[in-house]
Parts: C-alpha cells; sequence; structure tokens
C-alpha cells in the first residue's frame, strides 16, 4: 500500500474516532486539537516533511531550491521545510514534528552521521517513510531508513587525489616533496569523511606528499579564510591546498592574497575545490583554482522518484547516487552559462 493510501486510512480511523468521541462527550471535541489538524489537510496531496542543515553554503541553498521547486503543489505535494541552523539538535526537533503532524514522508539532510537511531524510531514506528538527502547516518539498524540520495564523495576525494598526481606529472614535478594543507567542512558529515578517506587513499601512494595539517574550517567563506591564515603563518612552504568546498575556497583565496601569495595555474599554490559553484568554476576559467571537483545538489528529483516508487507500492533502492564531473580549465567553458547556482 502506497503512503497515500495508508494516511487515508489514518485519516477515516482519525475521523471515526473523533465521531466516536463526539457521540461520547458532546461539546468537549475541541480538546482533540492533533486530530483536528490532521482532518484539515488537504487529501490530494502528499505531505513531505524537509529538515535542512542551514545555509552554511551556496551549494546548500541550491539543494534548497531544487526540493522546493520538486515539491510544489502544482506538483502534488505540501512541502513542510525546516532549516536548522547548524544544529543537530533543531532537526531532532524537526523531525518529532513532522511525525506528530504525521507526514507522509520525512527527507532529511543529517548534519553529522552519528545520533540518529531515537529519532529514526520513532519515525518508523509512525510508519513514515524517511529519505536521507546528501548525508548519511550511522545507524544500529539500516532499515530505520528507506533510501539515500547524494554524492559518491570517496569518488569526489579519489578524483582530487588523481588530478593531483596526473597535474604534478605533467608539471615535472612527480618526484618533488610536496606539501599539501586541507580546509575540512563540518567534522563528523558524511562529505567530509569520504572526500578526506578518498584523498587520502591516493596521498597514500605518494611518498613524497606531506599533508602538513587538515584544519576544520566548517565549509564557510569566514572559517576558510580564518584556518587559511593560520596555517599560511605556520607553514612556510605550501604547494597545494585541498578545500572541500568552494565557500571556504573564497576565504582562503582572500587569506592567500592577504599573505601576497597567489594561486593556480601560472605557477602559484596549486588549489582544489570541491562543489563546482558557478561563481568558483569561474575562478576555474581564470586560472585561479585549477580544479573542481563537482557535488551535484540538484537532488528533488531524485527523491521524488524514489518517492513514486513507494506511492507506487513498490521498493525503492537503498542508495541513488548523482552524477557528477571535474572541471579545469579546458573543459569549464561549456558548462558556466548553464549554471543556475
Ligand atoms: O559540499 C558543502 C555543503 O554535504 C555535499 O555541504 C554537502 C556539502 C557541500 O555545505 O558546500
Amino acid at each position: 500500500m502506497g503512503q497515500r493510501a495508508k494516511r487515508k486510512l489514518r485519516l477515516i480511523s482519525s475521523v471515526l474516532a473523533v465521531l466516536v468521541f463526539l457521540s461520547g462527550c458532546g461539546q468537549d471535541f475541541h480538546k482533540e486539537g492533533e486530530q483536528d489538524d490532521v482532518i484539515s489537510k488537504d487529501d490530494s496531496l502528499t505531505v513531505v516533511g524537509v529538515s535542512q542543515i542551514g545555509s552554511e553554503s551556496v551549494w546548500r541553498t541550491a539543494n534548497t531550491a531544487s526540493i522546493q521547486n520538486t515539491f510544489s503543489k502544482e506538483n502534488g505535494y505540501f512541502l513542510i521545510f525546516d532549516n536548522a541552523r547548524q544544529k543537530q539538535e533543531n532537526q531532532i526537533k524537526a523531525l518529532r514534528s513532522f511525525i506528530s503532524q504525521q507526514v507522509d514522508y520525512i527527507v532529511f539532510s543529517p548534519i553529522v552521521e552519528d545520533g540518529w537511531d531515537t529519532v529514526l524510531q520513532e519515525a518508523k514506528d509512525a510508519g513514515i517513510p524517511v529519505i536521507l538527502m546528501d548525508r548519511k547516518v550511522k545507524v544500529k539498524d539500516e532499515s530505520l531508513y528507506t533510501a539515500w540520495v547524494g554524492s559518491d564523495f570517496a569518488e569526489e576525494g579519489q578524483n582530487a587525489g588523481r588530478w593531483l598526481a596526473g597535474h604534478l606529472k605533467e608539471e615535472g614535478r612527480a618526484g618533488e616533496e610536496i606539501n599539501i594543507v586541507v580546509l575540512q567542512g563540518t567534522n563528523g558529515s558524511t562529505s567530509v569523511i569520504g572526500r578526506t578517506e578518498g584523498f587520502d587513499s591516493v596521498a597514500a601512494q605518494h611518498d613524497n606528499w606531506n599533508i602538513l595539517e587538515q584544519a576544520d574550517a566548517d565549509f564557510t567563506t569566514a572559517k576558510g579564510r580564518e584556518e587559511m591564515k593560520k596555517m599560511l603563518h605556520k607553514y612556510e612552504d605550501i604547494d597545494v591546498v585541498v578545500s572541500q568546498n568552494d565557500d571556504m575556497t573564497f576565504g582562503a583565496l582572500e587569506a592567500i592574497g592577504e599573505a601576497g601569495q597567489s594561486t593556480g595555474t601560472d605557477g602559484g599554490i596549486i588549489l582544489i575545490s570541491f562543489d563546482a559553484t558557478k561563481s568558483a568554476l569561474e575562478k576555474v576559467e581564470q586560472g585561479i583554482i585549477n580544479v573542481d571537483i563537482e557535488c551535484n545538489p540538484e537532488q528533488g528529483a531524485y527523491i521524488e522518484e524514489v518517492i513514486r516508487v513507494l506511492e507506487s507500492g513498490g521498493q525503492a533502492e537503498k542508495e541513488y547516487f548523482v552524477s557528477e564531473r571535474v572541471f579545469t580549465k579546458k573543459n569549464v567553458a561549456s558548462v558556466i552559462g548553464d549554471r543556475s547556482y
């Protein structure tokens, strides 16, 4: 049975419960506020509760837009959207509120992987399918969520490493000592775990690559600038900056400029970024960022596909990967014009 059919059943039983209640004790029925709420919802729409992490990056804003465009009234959805402002406790609160409102589906992007068992069990007990978006959860029981839609972060990290190996070879620097610093995003998040593991696995094959430091810069421009500044003070000779998103890259660029250094294709610090937002791709075109590893935020349609499968009574795959590319000066021109974020 699809979620809508199940909701209809829930509605019918709510109506029956209210009728029984009314016939029993008449005027007191307004105390049954929750049941009134459920009955007043437009039953032709599928109700989706979405808990977003926050608005820390351009990527996140594009991800939110993708959700809002997909789950519109015109498309047959009633979207309840919550911005958790970077706090796991706010996400847990939002999830509980979706459960008490008996939404048809919960979609959420977990800020970190740990700490979700209890609330996801509550969603499961309420019979509400949970679809994870972008980041994953570490739970004892995988049946606590129905499906996950997102990026292959380990592959993204490996792509960064592979690109660097190829670039150093082209430059005749394959045997040189290479000093690398990394700006990492939110500690404990799937994207950071995957990108770090992926890059480190390639670095481990090169004895001459020295990772000097991996600093936590929280995926924001302000922290990217601050952490980069500290590392420029600490280390005299930085050959490569790996920045795990474009927002931090913009902060790093400010700090590097202030230190009187340069980046990019004409002999400066080699700058590797992730996300591939329009403004960063423009820097790739200008030769200021060497390479940008794409991370695709347009996940709304993939999530809707999962919901369609479930609505038709089918079984969704456990994982859906969005498609992604790697951009350098050589291939970036063809995508910049159409980039919407
Ligand atoms: O790269 C970053 C964001 O988890 C893929 O989170 C996401 C990351 C993205 O804020 O910009």
